[in-house]
Parts: structure tokens; sequence; C-alpha cells
């Protein structure tokens, strides 16, 4: 059967595509998305971590053999799936777990367990996702790089979004007149990310609209190259795929849910809308967690509406990767070190604090200025050594660069900013929170030849369970060649 594109449902898309400004960009907002600078002078700062207590850290470091090692919470990894899985939705729900947020194993088969399908966004993650259990049918993906594989992934039920002109060329070359099903992931020509200010302007975490290179441009659909392409080899258009990284305004949520509805109009073969992730987790005192009932209610009416408009009854997907595991993680330190710049004759200078991690393990707050809560604890790991004393500090990583800096000025990867903590000495184990995304998986790995940390699962009884094994030095440089013998 060929799917063609309704001359009406494009005049349709026509007209709100000239309305997506609709979507008003998301705005930093002081009070909430950004945190202010005096939320990071908190008068206390907490005598635990998000669920680390210093004798649970301790415990962790036990197992680990020591710091640097990341942990994370099944209980907190519990929670955010409920919440997931509980997205208001008219017609079912698939939740796929973006795994680049955090690829461990150990993290995918918990997820699996709990009827959690998957987002690849590589054919290395496909094959790493399969190599963990994962069944291909559960998992799908929408990949900058379509893997040269592609096709094999499909015959075994990868399902894949054709994510360019030229992605959706090669898929139709390779499955031509055979009615495959495909999905479209389009840029709807609007978006946002953690951090910018602007929906139209280039910001690094922007998923949509011009400056994001993600997607297939939306009048490239509404324009009829799309359909002819699905056309010419026979395609069967399945599924609509957007990821614009929405925030955590309903308002916001319900106007891509419409736009991304008026693309599965174009062809009566659409089963399934995948709005993608990008819901918004606070990570430190102050800042909003995205309520997912709140922002999901509008949306599952919007699915309500295209049916009754179009008599089709679609699924929904969702695929977040953030909001799924970013509180269940931290990065457990040591401060190994404490220098101060601070001149007898004036206030210039800081006093610093050096993890034995940094950019190598967390590479947030340097690429970005994202800003993640530390937790000083007693090199005792005994909650009753908690000290009293505060101290405004800047907290630095290990590495020799100049931008191993964990305590940016929010927004300002470049700028350092002190922060009141409890007074360190060295020893001490300092905890980074809201660690979980984008952490362990994208980081400055083996820079200085700092081996990769291990990973703990603190279980819900409080017991720690080794997920990953340090690195060793020699598994760093295991895969280097020996160049002949006189060549210098
Ligand atoms: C990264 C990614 C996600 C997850 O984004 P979060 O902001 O972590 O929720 C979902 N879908 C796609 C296609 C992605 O690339
Ligand atoms: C697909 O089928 C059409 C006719 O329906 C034909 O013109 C075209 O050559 C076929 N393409 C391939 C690659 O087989
Ligand atoms: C990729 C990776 O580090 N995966 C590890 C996660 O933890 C499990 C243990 O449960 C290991 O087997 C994996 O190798």
């Amino acid at each position: 059967m060929k799917m063609r594109a309704s001359p009406a449902a494009l005049a349709i898309l026509m007209a709100l595509s000239s309305t997506v400004d609709a979507f008003a960009p998301i705005k930093p907002r002081t009070s909430s998305s950004i945190i202010s600078a005096t939320s990071l002078h908190a008068e206390s700062p907490p005598a635990a971590s998000n669920f680390l207590t210093p004798e649970l850290a301790q415990s962790c470091i036990d197992v680990a053999s020591g710091t640097p090692l990341y942990a994370y919470s099944l209980a907190t990894l519990a929670k955010s799936a409920d919440d997931c899985l509980a997205f208001p939705n008219a017609y079912g729900l698939t939740v796929r777990y973006a795994m680049k947020a955090c690829p461990n194993g150990t993290i995918l088969k918990y997820f699996l367990s709990r009827g959690i399908c998957i987002d690849a966004s590589s054919g290395f993650e496909v094959r790493r996702a399969m190599d963990m259990g994962v069944p291909a049918e559960k998992i799908s993906l929408s990949s900058q790089e379509l893997p040269h594989d592609f096709d094999e992934l499909v015959k075994l039920g990868v399902k894949i979004n054709a994510c360019s002109i030229s992605q959706l060329e090669r898929f139709g070359q390779a499955f031509a007149n055979t009615s495959q099903k495909v999905g479209i992931r389009i840029n709807p020509g609007v978006g946002s990310g953690g951090f910018s200010s602007s929906a139209t302007g280039f910001s690094k975490t922007n998923v949509g609209g011009p400056a994001s290179s993600f997607g297939i441009w939306h009048e490239l659909v509404s324009d009829g190259t799309v359909p002819s392409i699905v056309e010419k080899y026979g395609l069967e258009v399945e599924r609509i795929h957007t990821h614009i990284g929405s925030g955590s305004d309903p308002a916001i949520w319900q106007s891509v849910a419409k736009t991304s509805l008026s693309f599965c109009a174009l062809w009566d073969s659409v089963t399934t809308l995948n709005l993608g992730g990008g819901y918004k987790v606070g990570r430190n005192a102050g800042e909003k967690t995205t309520d997912l009932k709140e922002i999901g209610a509008p949306v599952a009416d919007a699915f309500r509406d295209f049916a009754k408009e179009h008599g089709r009854e679609l699924k929904m997907e969702i695929e977040p990767g953030t909001y799924l595991v970013a509180n269940a993680g931290a990065l457990v330190t040591t401060i190994q070190d404490k220098v101060s710049t601070k001149s007898s004759s004036g206030d210039a200078g800081h006093i610093f604090l050096k993890m034995d991690a940094g950019m190598t393990d967390v590479l947030r707050p340097s690429l970005y200025g994202a800003i993640h809560p530390i937790t000083i604890l007693p090199a005792s790991g005994k909650s009753s050594d908690v000290g009293t004393s505060m101290e405004s500090v800047v907290v630095v990583g290990h590495c020799c660069e100049s931008g191993d800096l964990m305590t940016p000025k929010p927004g300002e990867p470049e700028a350092l900013a002190e922060r009141t903590l409890r007074t360190a000495q060295i020893g001490d184990i300092a905890v980074m929170d809201g660690s979980g995304a984008y952490c362990a998986g994208m980081s400055t790995k083996n820079y200085n030849s700092f081996p990769e940390a291990p990973e703990v699962l603190v279980d819900l009884g409080g017991n720690v369970h080794l997920i990953r094994k340090r690195q060793s030095l020699k598994q760093i440089y295991e895969n280097e060649c020996d160049v002949e013998a006189g060549l210098f």
C-alpha cells in the first residue's frame, strides 16, 4: 500500500508551521530552571547527599575499593520509572529509556524489567543494549550517523527513525518496494535544551530549531520532499518522532504535541507518535522537576482531539533520559588537596578544593556551566563527625586543565563561582549529586590517564553492589599498537 500525503493534511501542516511561533522559546527562569546565586549559599549545607549518608557513602567506597566512584540509587530509579510509566496517555504508552544518559548494563536491565524499552543514539548503543539482553524489537534508533549495518538491525526488529533526507534515501534504497515500516524524525522548527534561552539561536544544548542539525527540517516534510521519497521507495511511515527538549511547561508540551500530531496526519499508516525526552529535572535546592502528570494531561487531550478529527487512535512514546536517571546517581570523591590564592593585601583569590575526580567523570559543569550540588562528608564516614563550620570555596577537578571546574557560574562554564560548603579538610568525602545522567557515559574519560571510575548500585535495603570495576592502567592503553623498529 502506497502512502501519499493528502493535500488537505499538507494544508493543515503549512498553516501550523506558520503558527509555530506559538511555541514560546523557553526563557531562563531565575526562580526555577536556573539556580540563583543566593541558593548556592544556603545557610546550612546538607549533612547528607540526596541518598548517601556518610555511612552509606563509606560503604560505597569500601565496595569500590576507594574513590572516585559513581553510586546509583535503586530506590530513585524505581520512583522515576513509576512516574514515567504513569505518563498520561489516551491510547497506550511506550516509555523508552534514552540509554545515552547512562548506558551501564545493570541500569538497562533494571528498566527492561520494569517494561521500559530503549532509545538508542548509535548503532553501537543498539548492539550494546542487545548484548545486555534487550530484545531488538524493544529498541528504537534515532541517530546522527546511520550505522553501516542498519539494514541488518532492521531485519532483527530494531525500529529506525530516519533523521535526515540522506538517511531516508539510504533506508529506501535498502528496502525498496517492500513496504518496510519506517519512522521519521522531524525538526519542527523550534526547540530548546537544558540551558538555552533561545529557540532559534545557537546553544550547545538545542535539539530543535534552525540552529539544530537533528531531524528532518519540517519544511522538507511540508513541501512534499519527504512524502515523495517515501512514495518512491514504497515505504510505510509508521512513526513520527520529535525531540526538542521542551522543558516543564504544560502549554509548550501541548503545542509540541499538536504540531507533532499534524505530521501524523500526513500518512494514514502512522500508528505512533514519539515525543522524545527533555523533561527537566531539578538537581539543586529550589529547582523544579517536571510534573509529568501536569504536562501529560493536555498532551493526552491533543491525542484525543486527533482521534476525533482523523479517526485514528495513535499510541504515544516518550523517551526520557535525564528524568529517569539524573538524581539517581552521585559521584563520590575524596578532597585530595586544598590550596589558597588569597593574598594578605586584599580579598582577591580563593580557597580551592581539589577532588580526586573531575571532567574525567562529570563533564557537565565545564561543558555547559551546569550546577551540581556538592556535599562535604567527614573522612570518617560517620554522621556524628559532620562539621558545623562553613567556608566559601571553589571546587575543581584533578586534571591539569584550567577548564576542569566543578563550581562554574550557572550557565557560564568559563567563569568560576565560590560556593558555601561545610568546611572540608584534605581526606574528606565530597559527593556530587545529580550525576546519574550524562556523567559516567559522557566524560573526558582517560584524560591525564586517570582510569574510568567504578560504579556501584545501592539497593532498596541500603546494600551496595559493584556494577562496574575500576579500569586498570593497562586497559587504558591496551589497544595501542607498536610501530616497526627503526621508524624513529
Ligand atoms: C538524548 C535524547 C533523549 C533524552 O533526552 P533527555 O533530555 O535526557 O530526556 C530522547 N530522545 C532522543 C532522540 C535523544 O537524542
Ligand atoms: C518499485 O516499484 C516501482 C513500480 O511500482 C518501480 O517503478 C520501481 O522501479 C521499483 N523500484 C525498485 C528499486 O525495485
Ligand atoms: C558497560 C558497562 O560498564 N556495563 C557493566 C554494568 O554492570 C554490569 C554488572 O552488573 C557489568 O556486567 C557491565 O559490564
